[in-house]
Formats: C-alpha cells, structure tokens, sequence
C-alpha cells in the first residue's frame, strides 16, 4: 500500500538560483538551500520541491539538462546534494526533485550522438523528421519560446522537434530505450533519497506521429494529451512511482476538471497530482493571438468555477495540487489584487481560499511573505520565453505593440517570480554578498523576511497558522466542498463539511467593502483565522478581509 503523506502536506517550491547563494557568487545554491532549513521547518512545510539542479547550460534556468546524473558544480557538489537530502531528512521533511523528460538540452550526449546520424544508438532517442518537399519544416508546429518547433540539421539533413528552445530537443517516448534510460535516472535519485517528483509537461511526452498541423501556424495546441500519453504515464508510474513508492505530481497545462481523474484517480497508477494551468489563465483573453501577453482584468467568477469543479470533479477520485505562484508565474497579489495599499490583506486573502480546500497547497519561495513584481525596464528581463515571444509577437508578427507587451510582462511574465529572496534589508536582501545573477526587486528593503516576521500583520506567521490548521484539522484534508456565491464577483466563499462540523471560508478579492449577502444571518460561529483579527465578523467585509470560521 503506498503511503500518502502528501496528502496531510503543505510542499514549499524553492527556486535554488534565487533562494540563498552560499558561496558569494550571486547564484543561489544547495548549501545556501541548507542554511535556510531551520526557516523552512519552522514555517511548517511538509516537503520541499527544488527546481533542477542537474548539469544545465542554463538556456532555460536548468529545464534544459545536459546530465541528469550530475549536480551543476554552480548549484555545488554531489556531496552537498547529499548532505541537503540528509539534513532535510532529519529536520522531517521531504525533498522532490522536479524532473524533465519531456526534453533534454542539445548539449546532452545523447543529442550531440543523435544528430550526427541517422544509424547510431541514439539516432531515434529525438524526434527528426524530413523537410517537407520545398525543404521546409515538417510542419506549422509552434515553440513555446516563439517561432517553430523544428530546427534543422544539416549533418542529418532532417528536422528536429522542440516544444520549447532549439536548445531544448524533444524525447521520444516512442523509442523504449528512451523510457528505460529515464527510469534509470529516476531510480539513480531514489537510491540517493528523493522522495518524489514534480514532472515537467508531463502531458506532452506523447506526440502524434502524424504531426498534423495545427489550424492557426506557430502555435502549439498539439503540445499535450497525445495518443499514448496515459500508456507512457502509467509505465513510468509501473517502473518507478509505485514500485519505489514515490509522490508525483505532473505539470498539466491542458488538464480541466473532467479529465484530471484519468491522471490522477489512484486506481489507473499514473499520477498523484496534477498542475493545471486552468484557473491561471483568468486574466487571459481566451484565444487571443497574443497569447499569454493579452490581458484581460482577471475574472474571480471564473476563477471560482474552475476551481470549484476541480474540488467537485476530484472529491473521492483523486487529490488536487493547489496553487498560485511558481517560477513560472508572477506574483499573485500583482497580478490580481493590490500589492501595495492592501498587501498584507491581499497575499493572506489568497492564501486563505487557498490552503482552506482539498488537496496539497504549494507554496512558492517570497509567496509567504507577499513578495511583489517590480517593474523592470525590457533589456532587464532574461526569461527566454519572454525573449523569444517579444521576437515573435512584436517583431515579426507585430501583433502587440512593445510598450503593451513590457505592460503584459510586469503583470504576467515568468522572471517576476524569479528575483532574489528578500531575506532581510542588509546588502542585496541577504541573499548573496555579490551581486545577484538577477536582479533584486528594489522593495527589499522594506518587504523581506526579517521585517515581516517582526511586523504586526506578518504574512509569513499567517501562513504558520493556515499549515498549522492543515496540519491539526482533518477537516480541511477529507471535508467535502460547497461553494457558496458562486455569481459574486468580489467574494469567494465555500464551506467545507464533515461528520463532525462546518466551515465557512471567505475571500473578499476587492478593494471595496462587500456585503456578505446574508451568509452569516443568525448564524452562531467560532472565528477559527481571520486577517484581520477580528473576534467576530460584521455584515460586511472589509478590502481583501479573509477568515475562517467553524459554524455551530
Ligand atoms: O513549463 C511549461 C510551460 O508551459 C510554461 O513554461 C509556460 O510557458 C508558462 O507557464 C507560461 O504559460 C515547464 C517549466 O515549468 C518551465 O519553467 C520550463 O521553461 C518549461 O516547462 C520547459 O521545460
Ligand atoms: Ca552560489
């Protein structure tokens, strides 16, 4: 039987080259990452989910690996790894690792053997194809970074497929020398005590090899749910996940409610949990050419639904992972509340809808401090999804204006998650004694660590309650969901029931003062959290004002 600890656990996603640099560097590293395992326990998480830290000629911050096998000596040692895994360990909690197997980097060996050759043993580890007749690509397939999906090599004089950079070759999954291979590696991290896995686009091991082309060129509906998707999944799971008995949780950017169970129903031994993009495209035109840069005031009535048939569709049929933020999100307090007047309010508000229903709430590094996006100039940004798209969207196609698009990257672009810890207000935050491989958000000063911990409305000790009460009420585990409101568009509330009680979670997402609607009308309650620290609750509800409240 495997055990389902993840299901009691809150996990906390560290980005390691912006965590803590150890060695003076600028770089956040493992070591650095140990030096903070007393704030980690402290803060009350269960497991810990590192980013890559293998190999990489970092094109894509480490997405793109060049050995699975080996630590990147700018991250520090094999021996380090070990010392962190062990320490981690003992202070009880877990490490994940996040894995990518979708691709690897071009500077893997197995890619540098694949393209010389059409008739070597790594030949058919990618995916080429032949040009089309005019000696173009096989087809209108679209990078995630911008431009197409293929590149072409001369040595092999074919194409070679790329969801993501040219420096990012796809694997194919077809090919069972390729499955086994990362089996291998996935046993390699169990032996070395990893105890489970996020995996990157998990959905998009699987292609169709009759590469259609999609309706509109350069984009990439064709990127997930291929035909064998579910068979691969499950043969990973067969070969490692459950044999070994480790958690996963996939990256699903095209999982909806009705689906996630052919993922994650326990019963088909694929998947634990699943990351859907789903309720994170609400401030997102839906269709737009633009894609992810046109932007739209963000819809909680939406955001609502989809979340509401997530705990619905899953109740009993599998386990949801909850989240906001990652590294590849932007501060959610920027991107849909006000991170300024009402920071505290809001980071806490979103926090409460969030850590209140079923599932695993994930933490992102700065989430639990209400860290913000800064406003860079362009030539400041290094993602290379936001540098390949501005080449696409505002250069070729010219489909958004520059200035739009820098207004889209400050509210929505991936480096926002990507500043340096703001650990304290001494010299760059605390989190490194040389400057920062990225720049810091220039509010440090004023929001990090130290200061919140000490302020009398501390995100982080709010946040110390909310795990707290995960931890001690298993109602918030195994209660069902109810949402209340479900056309409000400012208040996201549900009850949570089980044998014993209820309770009432709300969310004011606005700034004005909301009439609860007769919620509470003769109701008796006992407050169990409230951001505002309130001992009883009024009609209305103050701007971002959050609580949870045990109804008798
Ligand atoms: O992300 C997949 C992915 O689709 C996102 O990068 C997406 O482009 C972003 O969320 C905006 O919509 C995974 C990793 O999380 C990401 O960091 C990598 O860049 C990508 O895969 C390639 O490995
Ligand atoms: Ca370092």
């Amino acid at each position: 039987m495997r055990s389902e600890w993840w299901k009691s656990a809150v996990i906390y996603q560290i980005y390691p080259k912006s965590f803590q640099d150890s060695n003076g560097d600028g770089i956040g590293d493992l070591q650095g990452i140990r030096q903070r395992l007393p704030y980690l326990q402290n803060l009350g998480v269960d497991a810990l989910w590192l980013s890559p830290v293998y190999q990489s000629p970092q094109i894509d911050n480490g997405y793109d690996i060049s050995d699975y096998y080996q630590i990147d000596p700018m991250f520090g040692t094999s021996e380090d790894m070990n010392a962190l895994i062990a320490d981690t360990h003992a202070r009880g909690m877990k490490i994940i690792m996040d894995f990518v197997a979708n691709h690897t980097s071009d500077q893997y060996s197995w890619f540098q053997e694949s393209r010389k050759s059409l008739d070597n043993p790594y030949s058919d580890f990618y995916i080429w194809r032949d040009p089309r007749p005019d000696g173009s690509a096989p087809n209108n397939w679209g990078s995630s970074f911008g431009g197409s999906a293929w590149t072409y090599e001369p040595a092999r004089q074919q194409y070679y497929l790329h969801y993501y950079a040219k420096e990012q070759p796809d694997l194919n999954w077809e090919n069972p020398r390729v499955r086994d291979a990362i089996y291998e590696v996935m046993k390699y991290w169990k032996s070395r005590g990893v105890d489970g896995w996020r995996l990157d686009v998990i959905t998009s091991i699987s292609k169709d090899w009759c590469f259609p082309d999609n309706p509109r060129p350069l984009t990439k509906e064709n990127q997930h749910n291929g035909p064998r998707m579910h068979e691969f999944i499950h043969d990973l799971n067969q070969h490692v996940l459950t044999l070994y008995d480790m958690m996963s949780v996939g990256e699903a950017p095209a999982s909806n409610a009705a689906d996630a169970p052919l993922l994650v129903d326990p019963t088909r031994e694929e998947l634990d949990m699943v990351f859907t993009f789903q309720h994170m495209h609400i401030d997102r035109k839906p269709g737009d050419l633009n894609g992810r840069w046109a932007l739209q005031k963000p819809d909680f009535i939406e955001l609502k639904r989809i979340m509401a048939d997530w705990q619905i569709q899953l109740s009993g049929r599998g386990w949801n992972a909850l989240y906001f933020e990652n590294h590849d999100r932007a501060r959610v307090i920027s991107r849909w509340g006000n991170d300024s007047k009402y920071r505290y309010e809001c980071a806490t508000a979103f926090a409460t809808i969030l850590h209140g229903m079923q599932g695993t709430p994930y933490v992102y590094q700065g989430e639990e401090i209400g860290m913000t996006n800064p406003q860079f100039a362009l030539a400041d940004y290094e993602d290379v999804e936001m540098i390949g798209n501005y080449h696409q969207f505002v250069e070729q196609q010219k489909t958004i204006s520059s200035a739009d698009f820098l207004a889209a990257v400050h509210k929505v672009g991936r480096d926002n998650a990507r500043t340096p810890m703001q650990w304290d207000g001494s010299h760059n935050a605390g989190f490194s004694d040389a400057t920062p491989w990225f720049k810091l958000n220039p509010n440090y000063t004023v929001l990090n660590v130290a200061r919140d911990a000490n302020a009398e409305k501390s995100v982080a000790h709010y946040y110390q309650q909310l795990i707290r009460l995960r931890h001690d009420e298993s109602i918030l585990r195994d209660g069902s969901f109810e949402l209340l409101l479900p056309q409000d568009k400012a208040l996201f509330a549900y009850k949570r029931h089980d044998d014993e009680k209820t309770w009432l979670v709300l969310a004011n997402l606005s700034e004005k003062w909301q009439n609860l609607q007769g919620l509470l009308a003769d109701a008796d309650y006992r407050v169990i959290l409230s951001n505002y620290q309130r001992e009883t609750i009024g009609q209305q509800v103050a701007p971002y004002e959050s609580f949870i409240l045990e109804l008798s």
